[in-house]
């Protein structure tokens, strides 16, 4: 049995359903590190795996709140502080009904890899709850947020914890639990990124996910030969922060983007998306993009009813280069085959491990450029940590200067998983080289470290 399988079948015990996306961040990971596991035995040797799958501490809490009718409300609320090897615990929280233990250990062992690759001091976490801000009143929003933060600001500082935004916990979310953080500690600190920007926040952090996206899929593109994406008919999915902003840089270059969707259908516009729709439409979380299609007669819109069984519309429009940017497991092997069969190039991941194992294996041995979210979304947690630097020297960054290095940080991701892919046998391969990259560093740290 190899060092990766052996470790599989230490790990793969327990049948609980809710840690199966958990067991599949961690199970890509092993395969992909079995190289690094087989030319050195200090992994092994140290417990490094054994000690890196499992959690420093999650820290679960109950968040009790009145809604606009003072209706008593009870949430759960989570923090998983995962990694802090190489800088304090930074990871976004996300607010969804779906959100349970399993997903946000999958979500922060992903980050733990993801804030190593950034190059940047910043270690690995997650949080959030099953709160749903759908149909929610900004005022239910505000009393959620403070509840939640009645309990998490013990964890939480700017040099233990950072909390950021993720699905839905955006700038509005963040400015009410850092209203309460800094009401309850009584410091004006960055507890939190992902601010305003008129207090505290940094230019370019609502942009950062996606611009940076697309960032890496050009440094990807020319790494590999391909010509550039400038001209080319791009598809994304979801309408959110990420996808939104994938949508922008993308016509910026001279892209057209044909699709976007939401929970609730797609939308297909072969003249290109209306952005600013799209963003008025989605202003508001309750809203879905059926309404797209009222004032754009062009476009067709496919509710979820009409996906045809195990795949999603969006990626069965023909296109150059694929852009999954809403959730999880959203991309699956029949959506690869239809991407590869359409003629698609390259799929860079938006949103955190939105392809299945099966889909990502298809495109792989089809030879589709593949940017694994780990490596090409790490845009959105390097300008969070922009945002603590200009927060701890009291200071405001310029746009351009945020932009320069947002950029430097992508093309500097992107060299560096396509050289170790290299190193370690497998070019091209920029999962393994994301995987074996994210890996070595933390594992190094936690060696020097001690136990
Ligand atoms: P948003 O809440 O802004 O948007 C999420 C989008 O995805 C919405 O269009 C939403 O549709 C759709 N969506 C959410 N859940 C589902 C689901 N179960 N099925 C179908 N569609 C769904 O979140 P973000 O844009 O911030 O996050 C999107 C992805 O990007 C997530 O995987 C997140 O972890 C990842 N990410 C985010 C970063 C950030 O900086 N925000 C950084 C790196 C990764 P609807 O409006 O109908 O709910
Ligand atoms: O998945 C992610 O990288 C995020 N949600 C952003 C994390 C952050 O701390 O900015």
């Amino acid at each position: 049995m190899s060092i990766a399988e052996n470790e599989i079948r230490k790990f793969e015990h327990g049948n609980c359903a809710e840690n199966n996306v958990f067991y599949q961040a961690m199970e890509e990971v092993i395969y992909s590190i079995a190289p690094l596991l087989e030319s050195d035995d200090k992994y092994i040797r140290f417990g490094i795996l054994d000690r890196l799958v499992v959690p420093d501490r999650i820290i679960k809490f109950k968040v009790t709140w009145l809604n606009d009718d003072n209706q008593v409300q009870v949430n759960t609320g989570y923090r998983v502080q995962f990694n802090n090897a190489l800088g304090p615990y930074k990871g976004g929280l996300r607010f969804h009904p779906s959100v349970n233990e399993g997903i946000l250990k999958f979500l922060g062992f992903e980050q733990i890899l993801k804030n190593s690759l950034t190059g940047l001091p910043i270690g690995g976490a997650k949080g959030g709850s099953d709160f749903d801000p759908k149909g929610k009143s900004d005022f239910e929003v505000m009393k959620f947020c403070t509840a939640f933060m009645t309990e998490l600001h013990k964890y939480i500082g700017p040099r233990i914890d950072v909390p950021a935004g993720d699905i839905g916990v955006g700038a509005r979310e963040i400015g009410y639990l850092f209203g309460e953080y800094k009401k309850i500690t009584s410091s004006y600190e960055g507890a939190l990124t992902g601010k305003p920007y008129f207090f505290g926040g940094s230019l370019m952090r609502p942009e950062a996910t996606g611009y940076g996206v697309v960032y890496f899929t050009q440094s990807m593109l020319e790494i590999e030969n391909k010509e550039p994406l400038e001209g080319k008919i791009c598809t994304v999915s979801g309408a959110g922060n990420v996808a939104l902003h994938v949508i922008e840089k993308l016509q910026e270059i001279g892209a057209t983007v044909v699709t976007c969707s939401d929970s609730h259908g797609t939308v297909y516009d072969p003249r290109g998306i209306d952005l600013a729709l799209v963003k008025e439409l989605k202003s508001n979380r309750s809203t879905s993009l059926e309404a797209y299609v009222q004032t754009h007669t062009e476009a067709k819109y496919t509710p979820v009813s009409e996906y045809p069984e195990g795949e999603h519309v969006v990626w069965n429009v023909p296109c150059y280069a694929a852009f999954p940017c809403a959730t999880q497991n959203e991309l699956y092997e029949a959506d690869a085959r239809n991407l590869i069969e359409n003629g698609c190039v390259s799929v860079s991941e938006g949103a955190n491990m939105p392809s299945t194992p099966n889909a990502i294996a298809l495109l792989q041995s089809h030879k589709v450029c593949f940017a694994p979210a780990k490596a090409a979304n790490a845009g959105g947690v390097a300008v969070s940590e922009f945002e603590m630097s200009q927060n701890a020297s009291m200071s405001k960054w310029s746009y351009e200067k945020v932009n320069f290095k947002l950029q430097e940080t992508m093309q500097m991701i992107c060299k560096r998983v396509a050289l170790t892919a290299k190193d370690y046998g497998v070019e091209g391969n920029y999962v393994d080289g994301a995987n074996i990259a994210g890996f070595k560093k933390v594992a190094d740290a936690m060696i020097a470290e001690g136990i």
